[in-house]
């Protein structure tokens, strides 16, 4: 699967510094001049730290981390429920990712003015909240109007897939207009499914990222679990990040940015923190890959089978499938090499049913 995840926020919270930060990308921030909608892409590499272990081990060619799409959205939540050509233009940026990040700003700058006028991290996490239930309710009272219309003149196996959806979109609408995001809400598998292709933004899973002063790094802890305590709810949470800083030393090679890491007394990259929160978020696992000297790591929902594992890789893996031969990333270890582990009887054969565990290394046998 490849992961996209939207940046969003208010004006100048700080999100293409942050979006810079995690795709080591040079794209201008600051910049109050109005500009067009088009969003900056950038990929990060999923870091891994299994990789080094594996890749001693194995001397592999490659190595071939895992990618995030990040997707810095053209403006500010605020201009999504503008007018309609700008509103449709974000909202195509936004409706195809898998997760939301919120950056809020906690930095303070006298030259950089506060949109709100303001800092208040409560108020503009509200805010966004805000701004992203009202672009769902949009939706849902344009598509209650026409379906109002459509069941006038509808035949009754029509009027009966109408009726269902009339009920589940009326029960979100009343959830919404409570201040529920979609998210915290306990759907029914039918009713799940009957909305995933509106992709509603409050339906996704969201990472509310505080973006701290330098001045404030030694409090990121403990402002970071204080928050987590208001604001942690279901399929959302809340991070701190540096977000200057870690543009800075997005610019840097890793050993140089580590040393300035530890320096500021800082155990994990923030942007680390922000990739290893998404995975959670998305209830994401990681299994490898070894073939043709090339070690790969590889993103899946938990829960995925063999099968579907299989067809992430390549659509002819799943329709060939034979079996997997798994074994799992510290057995593999323990083992010291495929062969030691073959001997020990450590590599199980798998079929299309088994569910992909945390840290499976997989060979897919399959035949086209
Ligand atoms: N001091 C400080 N300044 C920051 C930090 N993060 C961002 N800034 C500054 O805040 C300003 C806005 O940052 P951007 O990353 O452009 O923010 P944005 O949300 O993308 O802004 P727009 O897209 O223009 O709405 C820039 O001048 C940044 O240098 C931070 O952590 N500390
Ligand atoms: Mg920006």
């Amino acid at each position: 699967m490849s992961v996209d995840i939207g940046i969003i926020g208010l004006p100048q919270s700080g999100r293409t510094t942050i979006f810079n930060g995690l795709t080591r990308g040079k794209v201008d921030t600051g910049s109050h001049a109005p500009k067009g909608l088009a969003p900056h892409i950038g990929i990060a590499k999923v870091p891994e730290p299994r990789f080094q272990i594996l890749a001693d081990m194995l001397q592999p060619k490659r190595l071939v981390p895992a990618e995030i799409r990040y997707i810095d959205i053209g403006a500010s939540v605020k201009d999504l429920v503008k007018d309609e050509t700008i509103s449709g233009q974000l909202l195509t940026q936004l409706s195809n990712v898998d997760a939301l990040i919120n950056v809020v700003r906690a930095f303070t700058d006298d030259r950089i003015p506060h949109v709100e006028g303001s800092l208040d991290v409560a108020r503009d996490i509200a805010t966004t909240d805000l701004e992203l239930t009202f672009s769902d309710l949009t939706i849902i009272e344009r598509r209650l109007k026409k379906i109002e219309l459509s069941l006038k003149g509808a035949k009754p196996p029509e009027r009966q897939g109408l009726l269902r959806e009339q009920e589940t979109l009326t029960k979100i609408k009343a959830d919404l207009e409570k201040d529920v995001p979609i998210r915290e809400l306990k759907l029914t598998t039918d009713e799940a499914r009957l909305i995933t292709s509106y992709q509603f933004l409050t339906a996704k899973p969201l990472l509310i990222a505080v973006n701290i002063g330098e001045e404030q790094l030694p409090e990121a802890a403990s402002l970071e679990a204080e928050l987590n305590a208001h604001y942690s709810r279901p399929h959302s949470r809340v991070t701190t990040v540096c977000g200057k800083l870690e543009m800075e030393l997005g610019q840097l090679d890793n050993s140089a940015a580590e040393e300035f890491r530890v320096g500021f007394g800082l155990k994990e990259s923030g942007l680390d923190r922000i990739t290893k929160s998404a995975y959670e978020l998305l209830e994401i696992i990681t299994f490898f890959t070894i073939a043709s000297a090339e070690i790969k790591a590889w993103p899946i929902q938990n829960g995925t089978n063999a099968l579907k594992a299989a067809g992430k890789i390549h659509s002819d893996m799943e329709r060939g499938f034979i079996r997997a031969e798994v074994i799992s990333y510290h057995d593999l270890v323990k083992s010291g090499s495929l062969a030691e582990a073959r001997k020990k009887g450590l590599l199980r054969l798998e079929g299309k049913n088994y569910i992909v565990q945390e840290g499976d290394v997989i060979t897919f046998l399959f035949n086209v």
